[in-house]
């Protein structure tokens, strides 16, 4: 795994997992429902999971579930950027789950660190903006847009056709003059992937190392674990998504998204304790 991440002034060792804490400012989102719609409750939830040990708040203001309502950017821009300038006030790396480079310019200037771009930097303008600052970068792979992902997936071999897309998204942002070691990676469970494509991809993941970059995870919530386990409500699929926050880390993962910070810290946590314990190592 490589030796650090570089995210503006945050450097992150990757010498523990991360974990990143999801704070949704839509009334719409597949996973909470609005509980962030608020500013306030935005805040006090990014808070609270500093508190429980979240060592980035991804603050997201557009939906990507399949048949979210368009955001228009001043919509965006509003939902997001006191929240981000607040949270980050108080010295929190925050990163900003954007596609639109006029948001990821705003909340960079509010104090965000880190550009979280499900659409891996396809649009010119965020690669330009990207490589006109030192913000930290996941770039995600999906296919499509998110109304249009399902259809496109289809894979002969997902994990080396996802490895090969990612490869060539770090491929083009290097050669925009950005800093490898600014670069995580992130293969998208659930963007233009059924739950056998998620699963396949969390079994194999060890395979994305070669990538040379920090893989993020995120699958907290999602329609697999439901599909897995026949939970249908996403906020009750809490066992589920540490299970595969746990066997993500132990197959790579640098930095595992989730909603529930509090319960998956403590379970990386004590996974971690365990192979401390493990003689021989
Ligand atoms: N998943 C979602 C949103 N952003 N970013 C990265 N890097 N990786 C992901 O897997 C990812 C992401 C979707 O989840 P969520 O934010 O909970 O839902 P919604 O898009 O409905 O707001």
């Amino acid at each position: 795994m490589p030796a650090k991440w570089r995210c503006g002034p945050f450097d992150f060792a990757l010498d523990r997992p991360l974990v990143m804490g999801i704070v949704n400012t839509t009334p719409d989102s597949f996973s909470d429902g609005g509980a962030c719609f608020d500013p306030r409750t935005a805040v006090a939830t990014a808070l609270e999971m500093a508190c429980d040990g979240a060592d980035i708040i991804d603050v997201g203001g557009e939906s990507t579930r399949p048949g979210a309502a368009a955001v228009d950017l001043r919509e965006e821009l509003e939902r997001v950027l006191s929240v981000v300038d607040e949270i980050a006030s108080h010295g929190i790396c925050v990163s900003v789950d954007t596609r639109h480079a006029a948001v990821a310019r705003a909340c960079l200037d509010a104090g965000a660190a880190i550009i979280n771009d499900v659409t891996g930097f396809r649009d010119p303008a965020m690669t330009a903006l990207a490589a006109s600052c030192d913000a930290g970068l996941v770039a995600m792979h999906m296919r499509g847009e998110p109304d249009t992902m399902a259809s496109l997936a289809s894979y002969d071999d997902v994990v080396a056709e996802v490895r090969a897309e990612l490869a060539s998204i770090a491929d083009r942002l290097v050669a925009a003059g950005i800093d490898a070691a600014r670069i995580c990676l992130d293969p998208g469970i659930g963007f233009a992937k059924d739950t056998a494509h998620n699963l396949e991809i969390l079994a194999r993941l060890g395979e994305f190392a070669r990538l040379g970059r920090p893989l993020l995870v995120g699958a907290s919530r999602k329609r697999f674990i439901g599909e897995v386990t026949g939970e249908t409500t996403p906020r009750l699929r809490l066992g589920g998504s540490i299970a595969v926050a746990v066997e993500s880390v132990a197959r790579g993962a640098a930095v595992v998204r989730v909603h529930d910070v509090r319960e998956t810290v403590q379970a990386l946590a004590v996974t971690a304790a365990i192979e401390e314990a493990r003689p021989c190592r």
